[in-house]
């Protein structure tokens, strides 16, 4: 009973309301987000330096405020190759990558102007490691994603500091309130301006209501930088998109575009002692899942202090890449799939529809079953290969305009490492019964 109450008491901070955008009002801009369905996370922090959890180990009171921030003193960023980075996110296949440029530690990864931590100033890294990262993705055409941390518990002028404490109450000292709103615009700012990032990815802002941050205002002074900028969910309510995180949908999340954000392990900034790794065929069938429900994955990685990425989440980004690359036409640039009901697994469609996309799970061979698909099929091959398989339609009735059953058998032959995707090519623009078994 307890857990059940802590639930609904937490709820609200997971409950990403966007009912202040009108999905028609961005549909243009927001047409490379839907495409892209894979982007790269990346939590680079003075966390990595002791392997600590990101900004919230000294929140929650795990370790010290002192002992936290002296992590700077590590932070040497001697092995970074930004190059190296955006090359491995390509080869992911991520068509988008988000790097934090502030965690709620408050600590910057460029060289702020504002009067505050930074790892340019304050680190022995001594430069700004973000431009470079930049413009490494954009050469290889990758879209830059800006994470931006709302919270700033360092910041003498924010009320939060520890999990138990706080500074003030910002009705008891708008003043002071004030100045920290200068100060985190000022930020943005300084991030939009050097960066003009493709995509702003806000987190924290379930501390203070829309009116506090500005919520608003915020949000049309990036647009007035740059009108194609997309903004996470995460600005209460004045975002572009759902964001759900670490927590899988079950049914379709309700807003047209949403992006589950997941870690690779358990924690989202490189970590000691957590081998909680997740398998490529882990990743690779939730990735599956998230298209077929018409949104994207945003996948975390956490580089070390010195910049190197550990092998593990190399690993998983190879092999996610590996499978992309095969089925490429299967998932990028396609549309989520069909409803609940019609194939025990997920699918895509080719954007006129015609095209329907079936991911096996569980490595499953012999005969699997489409429901309620009123099309003819053309053919059917196995994606990424010269294969194709037969079918027989089951049950259909003549005097009924009720579709059979399609049965395709899969032989072992074609089974793909990881998840074998098949392809069916439709006469038309999919057209499915979804009635109860009678003829409406
Ligand atoms: O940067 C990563 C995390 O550090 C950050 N977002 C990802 C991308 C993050 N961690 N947790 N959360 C976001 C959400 C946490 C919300 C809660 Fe709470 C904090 C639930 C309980 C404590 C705040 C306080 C909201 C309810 C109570």
């Amino acid at each position: 009973m307890k857990q059940l109450i802590l639930f609904f008491l937490l709820l609200p901070c997971f409950v990403q309301a966007q009912q202040k955008i009108v999905p028609a009002d961005i549909a243009n801009k927001m047409q490379w987000f839907s495409d892209a369905k894979l982007g790269i996370f990346i939590h680079w922090g003075i966390y990595s330096v002791g392997g600590v959890d990101e900004s919230w180990s000294f929140h929650n009171k795990k370790i010290s405020w002192p002992d936290y921030i002296k992590q700077l003193d590590g932070f040497t960023a001697k092995n970074y190759n930004p190059q190296q980075w955006a090359d491995l996110i390509k080869e992911s296949g991520a068509r988008y990558s988000v790097i934090t440029t502030k965690h709620h530690d408050g600590v910057a990864l460029w060289d702020t102007k504002q009067n505050h931590y930074s790892v340019v100033k304050n680190s022995p890294a001594k430069r700004d490691v973000l431009k470079p990262f930049y413009e490494a993705l954009r050469k290889d055409s990758i879209k830059c994603g800006a994470y931006f941390s709302l919270i700033d518990w360092s910041y003498p002028d924010y009320p939060g500091f520890l999990n138990d404490s706080s500074r003030y109450k910002v009705s008891d000292d708008y003043e002071r309130w004030n100045r920290f709103r200068h100060f985190f615009q000022s930020q943005l700012k300084e991030v939009s301006d050097n960066y003009n990032p493709d995509l702003w990815w806000f987190d924290g802002d379930w501390e203070h209501s829309a009116e506090e941050w500005e919520a608003e205002k915020v949000r049309n002074m990036l647009l007035a930088n740059n009108p194609n900028t997309i903004i996470n969910g995460r600005l209460q309510g004045y975002g572009d998109y759902e964001t759900p995180e670490q927590n899988f949908p079950v049914s379709r999340p309700a807003y047209k575009w949403w992006e589950l954000c997941m870690t690779t392990n358990n924690n989202w900034g490189y970590h000691l002692n957590d081998d909680n790794w997740k398998t490529p065929y882990e990743v690779i069938t939730i990735f599956a899942d998230v298209i077929s429900n018409g949104g994207n994955l945003l996948l975390d990685i956490g580089p070390k202090a010195d910049g190197t990425i550990p092998d593990q989440q190399v690993h998983i980004l190879k092999e996610l890449g590996k499978w992309n690359k095969k089925h490429d036409e299967a998932i990028f640039g396609t549309l989520g799939g069909l409803p609940q009901g019609h194939f025990y697994g997920p699918t895509t469609l080719s954007k006129d529809s015609s095209n329907l996309y079936l991911f096996l799970p569980g490595k499953v061979t012999g005969d699997i079953v489409v429901k309620g698909l009123l099309n003819k099929i053309e053919n059917i091959t196995v994606v990424g290969t010269n294969e194709s398989l037969s079918h027989k339609i089951v049950g259909k009735v003549s005097w009924s305009p009720i579709p059979g059953l399609v049965y395709i058998t899969v032989p072992q032959n074609v089974q793909d490492e990881y998840m074998t995707v098949l392809k069916l090519k439709l006469d038309g623009p999919v057209r499915l019964y979804r009635g109860h078994g009678g003829l409406q």
